[in-house]
């Protein structure tokens, strides 16, 4: 079997006015669709960043990979390191809440990109589901949290009229927010993005939320925009309200003294995102659980890997997410469904896109119960819609985005905003 078409697709979806630590989300998010077809003519699919410097390098991938055996990933590997090393590096500017774009993890983002949809094609080529080529499932129904955002009703000069959710700025509008996403997809976690604003108001919408949702596992996460003495002190406010503590302050070294302070689980998708860093983080004992992510650390066999290292030092393990459609969810469930320790409900930005700005066919997929559950069809159990792909890139082409920046947009609400890190 030999690849005999490489497609990638840049697309824009619409993306609500949501607040995080750089700034505010964009009125559209960019992701890229990658469809590679056989010589027998199967295909398979992958979604990664549609971000500028890593669709840059997907495109140049493009004509290497014809005449391909997709059950070789390791010339495919090789292939993406070679073409990485020839452009070199570009470092990029406030890419760290979007690390898929960060010039270090070239080469793993566009492997994973692409190894996605080797395995989809391998899956398809044998008739068996996706998860049965990373060991098979240990699950078939894939927890997944509620992910909330303090957000504002609309975008500034929103090009197209404002979302269902509107404002969430203060506690009652947060617990609405989660209240309206659990009882849509029946969530049993709640995580809170934080960061954004006042650190004790934040606390307080925690406080809240634990008041309207009683058992319910809670989690904050700043990104990395308190200090080490306001996360400490947000630590004592929070006692012992949280499952875990996601990213509340930045670098290793502060990670491992605020848990030397105050003994809580810290996550990360921030200071461990790499292998090295991986090695590093042990070594300090600076996170209790890491939230891999496959579109950054090399695919969905290196997540495998990843959750094996999790498992060897006792760590836990759940998932990261950023703006995604269903390609992206169905290979992060297949991957969580061949994970034997995974402690903890992953995270999803898929509540937040669209009903009508899928590009599989069926439109959304279902989170029932707060699972997505995978099935027996073939591959990831997918197809591509093409006049939604189309649709959606004709979006990209007029929305004039070319890479996340949250810090820009932000600036047009606040003219004097500045990258401060930690604000607070
Ligand atoms: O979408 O604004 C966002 C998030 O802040 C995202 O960029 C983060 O990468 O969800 C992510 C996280 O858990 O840090
Ligand atoms: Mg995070």
């Amino acid at each position: 079997m030999k690849i005999q078409r490489v497609t990638v697709t840049p697309i824009a979806f619409r993306d609500p006015p949501l607040l995080n630590a750089s700034g505010i989300h964009e009125p559209y998010a960019l992701r890229s669709i990658i469809e590679i077809e056989s010589d027998n003519g199967y295909i398979g699919l992958g979604e990664s960043y549609g971000d500028a410097p890593a669709l840059a390098i997907q495109q140049q991938l493009q004509a290497q990979l014809i005449g391909l055996d997709p059950f070789n990933l390791n010339q495919l590997r090789a292939i993406v390191q070679a073409t990485v090393a020839a452009n070199g590096t570009r470092s990029i500017a406030g890419a760290e809440l979007a690390p898929g774009s960060h010039a270090s993890k070239a080469v793993s983002n566009a492997y994973s990109a692409f190894e996605v949809a080797f395995l989809d094609l391998q899956a398809h080529a044998l008739n068996l589901p996706l998860v049965d080529l990373l060991g098979g499932a240990v699950r078939d129904e894939i927890p997944f949290s509620a992910y909330l955002f303090f957000k504002y009703a609309q975008h500034i000069d929103s090009p197209y009229k404002p979302d269902s959710w509107g404002e969430a700025l203060d506690a009652e509008q947060i617990v609405g927010q989660a209240r309206r996403m659990i009882e849509t997809y029946g969530f049993k976690s709640i995580k809170l993005k934080a960061g954004a604003l006042d650190p004790e108001h934040e606390v307080a919408c925690i406080k809240a939320l634990k008041e309207a949702f009683p058992g319910y596992p809670l989690r904050i996460d700043p990104n990395a925009n308190w200090s080490l003495e306001t996360a400490v002190r947000m630590a004592e406010l929070l006692g012992d309200d949280l499952q875990y503590y996601e990213d509340p302050t930045p670098g290793l070294e502060n990670m491992a003294e605020l848990h030397r302070r105050t003994g809580l689980q810290l996550a990360t998708n921030m200071v461990v995102t790499d292998f090295d860093e991986f090695r590093r983080s042990v070594a300090l004992n600076s996170v209790q659980i890491v939230l891999a992510d496959h579109h950054y650390w090399g695919g969905l066999r290196d997540t495998l890997a990843l959750a094996k290292m999790c498992q060897t030092f006792g760590l836990g393990v759940s998932m990261h997410s950023n703006s995604h459609l269903g390609i992206s969810l169905m290979a992060m469930a297949h991957v969580a469904a061949a994970v034997p320790n995974l402690d903890y409900a992953c995270d999803t930005h898929y509540p937040w896109q669209e009903p009508d700005e899928e590009v599989v066919k069926g439109g959304k997929l279902p989170i029932v119960d707060g699972c997505v559950k995978i099935t027996r069809a073939p591959g990831l159990g997918l197809e591509l819609d093409h006049d939604q792909l189309g649709k959606l890139h004709d979006q990209y082409l007029s929305c004039g985005i070319r890479q996340r920046d949250d810090v820009q947009q932000m600036r047009r609400y606040q003219p004097q905003w500045q990258t401060v890190k930690p604000r607070f």
